[in-house]
């Protein structure tokens, strides 16, 4: 080979190379950079986890079945798969975007036909919507199902800034390309009520949330699309991370969550905010009188407060509650937020209906909240 050619084939190679790495470094640079990525972060089960080690259930034609999930880590975050024959919803998936796999290795065992008849998205806080909210280079939920229908907040954000929002609008964005169907529960208004039937015997109200109209708040928790889910003559209601103050204005909005619709109650209430002491308050439980009440957290986690009676379940959530029911459950125990201890509280807790008989089960066990070590280590329950 002539020295003329093998210069040639030299720089040849140093132009691809150098083309390459300067592609590869463009193409890093321009992907968004979530705020959910966790690289090499120990968080893990002091025990098996209950998700993993339990047998799917096997529903009879007609019951409907309600599941809060643990999200297999240490963070707070909301989740709930509910289950009619071949209709599927998914309400939320927090906390983190390593809660897919822990998600969709759950529900997988329930999802027939990888179709989302339904997916609603409560509002744009990582701990609800991180699984929707993927970079492009991780498949997000939208990636996994085909989705129907999405419902969400729609303009009825507070702070459209952040990266993982604009990820967020990319993948929804994307599965309405694809044809989903789509819901903006910001356009719903006081005579706009909307109410989906989504079987025979169950419907789906969109509760309206005055915050998306002419009310403000500093607050992304107050943007939450609420929902009431009715099957035969039985209640279960949703309101996302909503605040005291959001709570009122729905209940006055909204007949169908005010006490004369709701002569026996609600069967189901899934814990406002994760039973934080600013929501579950005093005029939406004397309303919907709740019958039992499911709470998605990391029980007694640092996360968000060292003061231990604000730590998810708080003690102000349990003094009212507790006037209604001692049917309180919840999804996960936090055994030492700092190494990222955590186990299974219940575990998954799943509701199953046949429209007049309600059970409850648990994926690691079904004691009552107030019967718990946990609770009579850090909380006391009223006296009346
Ligand atoms: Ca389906
Ligand atoms: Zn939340």
């Amino acid at each position: 080979m002539s020295k003329a050619i093998r210069n040639i084939i030299v720089i040849t190679i140093s132009i691809i190379v150098g083309l390459s790495v300067g592609f590869l470094g463009v193409v890093y640079y321009k992907l968004p950079q979530t705020e959910e990525l966790i690289v090499g972060e120990q968080t893990f089960y002091s025990s098996t986890p209950s998700s993993v080690s339990s047998n799917p259930i096997a529903f009879s034609s007609g019951e409907l079945s309600i599941h809060f999930l643990e999200l297999g880590n240490k963070y707070t975050g909301d989740s709930t798969y509910i289950k009619l024959g071949d209709l599927d919803i998914l309400i939320d998936c927090g906390s983190k975007t390593n809660s897919i796999s822990t998600v969709t290795n759950y529900i997988n065992q329930y999802v027939t036909d990888n179709t989302l008849e339904y997916v609603i998205v409560t509002h744009a806080h990582t701990d609800h919507f991180a699984g929707f909210a993927t970079s492009q280079k991780m498949d997000s939920i939208f990636d996994l199902y085909t989705t129907k229908n999405i419902i969400d907040f729609g303009s009825g954000v507070k702070d459209s800034s952040r990266a993982v929002y604009s990820n967020y609008v990319r993948e929804r964005d994307a599965e309405i390309s694809a044809g989903a169907n789509y819901i903006d529960a910001s356009l719903i208004s006081a005579n706009n009520n909307k109410i989906i039937e989504l079987a025979p015997n169950f419907t789906l109200e969109i509760l309206y949330n005055q915050f998306y109209t002419t009310k403000n708040s500093k607050n992304e928790n107050n943007y939450s699309v609420c929902t009431l889910f009715t099957y035969f003559n039985q209640h279960f209601l949703f309101t996302g991370d909503l605040e005291k103050e959001g709570e009122e204005l729905l209940v006055q909005n909204n007949v169908s969550i005010q006490k004369q619709s709701l002569p026996e109650g609600v069967e189901l209430y899934k814990a406002g905010h994760h039973g934080s002491a600013t929501s579950s308050s005093q005029i939406l439980l004397e309303n919907i009188h709740p019958q039992h009440v499911c709470v998605c957290c990391c029980a007694g986690s640092s996360e968000y407060t060292t003061n231990v009676l604000n730590q998810f379940p708080t003690q102000d959530f349990i003094n009212r509650v507790a006037q209604y029911t001692d049917e309180i459950y919840v999804t996960t125990l936090c055994l030492d937020y700092d190494a990222g201890n955590f186990t299974s509280f219940n575990g998954n807790i799943i509701i199953i209906t046949d429209g007049n008989n309600f059970s409850l089960k648990c994926t690691y066990n079904t004691t009552k909240l107030k019967d718990t070590d946990w609770f009579k280590q850090y909380r006391t329950w009223p006296t009346s």
